[in-house]
């Protein structure tokens, strides 16, 4: 049974509900409820704890998350299999991405925040110069589909700016979380710095709405994200969210072919196709539009299967597939379930799906899926190419995949999207600037913007008196 994380204790309270393994639908663990009275109490520890971690050198905190780090690495397959048996993914990819990004989340931002200077400005006979100042309790929450990378990527820039933090993990994920409860409790980190509620949405709406909260960090779906900042801006709480996409993919004449049929499998199907960064909508030059989707379509068929986080999440998935083929669209690969004849057939599994066919209008191509599927389509010029990738509402992430260096810059710098790839995808130096445009969120996280979110600067000028010696 898992608890919540409040003041360095467990705390078992709240009613209890089940979590699901993706894979195969059945219960995994069982999990305590938040209740309005458990979030009231995970921010007052959370509160008590704020000034003597707000107080602390900024080199000590990042030495906190150097410990942090090391926790992690000797939790290691904990972690891994926690976070497997929450979201079914595969062990290759948790084990090389999800895990390790938490290390690297701590160290690197360990490293950001210790190595920052602060601004200074002379101008004649005055001295300004800004002290930042933490926001205080900060709200983190984190979703289903990255549970742990996502998590440490907020709560590492943070804590090492000195503030105390809540976290609400999915309540359809919240294995990973728990273990780094544990972490917290055996690293000796002062109790009440983390906090961890666990439960569905409305624990993370008494969190948002809490008066003691002092900023909210989320990543999930734009829906979301509109009704948080609604209620956010009642008490003008500061928020950064990082919300849906439905990426594009350009594919010129002059790429390589074999490195843009791979990078596009990867950026379309990885995780199963629910990762905010991932391609929905690929456009292809009309020369090498039918090799490309042949090869595709074949490849669509041979990667390893993710299920989809729940059984409400896969039946939404599969109505957009009934809505592609519904809105005249041509199905090149998958467009079902996959029969496996196991244990599998009763988890949320859905087959790889490339369609064609459809307009930019139509609703497949205008709204998010979040699953493994694509539709493909053919452009003839490079300025039809970029208006096509724009006619989103959402502006996440793009990839362009070219060997002409003039084309790759001129082409990334015109495209509405937080983040551009080019000749790969989902490459990560944690020092950028991270989010996106339009409908996919509203600031930026990453490197020293990430301190920026999370810390508030006051300006202090000095008049300097002339000395009349
Ligand atoms: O890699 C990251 O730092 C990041 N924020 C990824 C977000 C993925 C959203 O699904």
């Amino acid at each position: 049974m898992l608890t919540h994380f409040i003041g360095g204790e467990p705390v078992a309270a709240g009613k209890v509900f089940p979590v699901h393994d993706p894979v195969t639908g059945a219960v995994v663990r069982q999990v305590h409820e938040a209740d309005p009275e458990v979030v009231d109490r995970a921010v007052r520890a959370a509160r008590e704890a704020a000034r003597d971690w707000a107080g602390l050198p900024v080199g000590e905190r990042a030495g906190w998350m150097r410990r942090l780090a090391e926790g992690i690495e000797a939790r290691f397959d904990d972690l891994v299999a926690a976070e497997i048996a929450d979201t079914g993914k595969s062990f290759d990819q948790t084990r090389t991405l999800d895990i390790p990004r938490g290390i690297a989340n701590f160290r690197a931002f360990a490293e950001i925040a210790a190595q920052r200077p602060d601004d200074a400005f002379h101008l004649s006979g005055t001295l300004s110069y800004t002290v930042r100042r933490p926001l205080g309790v900060v709200g983190v929450i984190v979703p289903w589909n990255l549970p742990f990378l996502l998590m440490t990527w907020k709560l590492a820039p943070a804590l090492v700016s000195g503030n105390t933090v809540v976290v609400k993990p999915s309540e359809q994920t919240p294995g990973s979380a728990a273990v780094f409860a544990e972490i917290c409790a055996d690293t000796g980190l002062p109790p009440g710095v983390v906090n961890i509620i666990f439960g569905p949405g409305p624990v993370g709406q008494l969190l948002v709405e809490h008066p003691d909260v002092n900023g909210v960090t989320f990543t999930g779906s734009t829906k979301t994200g509109t009704a948080i900042m609604i209620t956010a801006a009642e008490r003008v709480k500061p928020i950064s969210f990082e919300l849906g996409g439905k990426n594009a993919g350009l594919i010129f004449e002059d790429c390589d072919l074999d490195r843009a049929v791979e990078g596009a499998v990867k950026s379309v199907f990885t995780n199963g196709g629910q990762v905010c960064l991932c391609t929905e909508r690929l456009y292809v030059q009309r020369s090498i539009f039918e090799e490309f989707c042949a090869r595709l379509a074949v490849r669509a068929q041979e990667v390893e299967l993710q299920p989809m986080i729940s059984a409400e999440h896969r039946d939404k998935v599969l109505s957009y597939y009934a809505l592609a083929r519904s809105e005249g669209a041509k199905v090149l690969a998958g467009g079902g379930v996959p029969l496996f004849g196991d244990h599998r057939d009763s988890g949320y599994f859905v087959e790889p799906t490339v369609v064609t066919g459809l307009s930019e209008w139509s609703r497949f191509n205008r709204e998010e899926i979040f699953g493994p599927v694509c539709h493909v389509a053919p452009f003839d010029s490079e300025a039809e190419a970029i208006d096509l990738a724009n006619s989103s509402d959402y502006g996440l992430a793009a990839t362009l995949w070219t060997t002409n260096l003039d084309r790759a810059h001129r082409v990334a710098q015109r495209l509405e999207a937080g983040l551009v790839w080019v000749n790969t995808w989902y490459l990560r130096d944690l020092r950028t600037p991270f989010g996106g445009v339009k409908l996919s969120g509203i600031g930026r996280e990453g490197g020293t913007r990430s301190l920026d979110f999370y810390s508030e600067p006051t300006t202090i000028t000095i008049k300097l008196e002339q000395s009349d010696a």
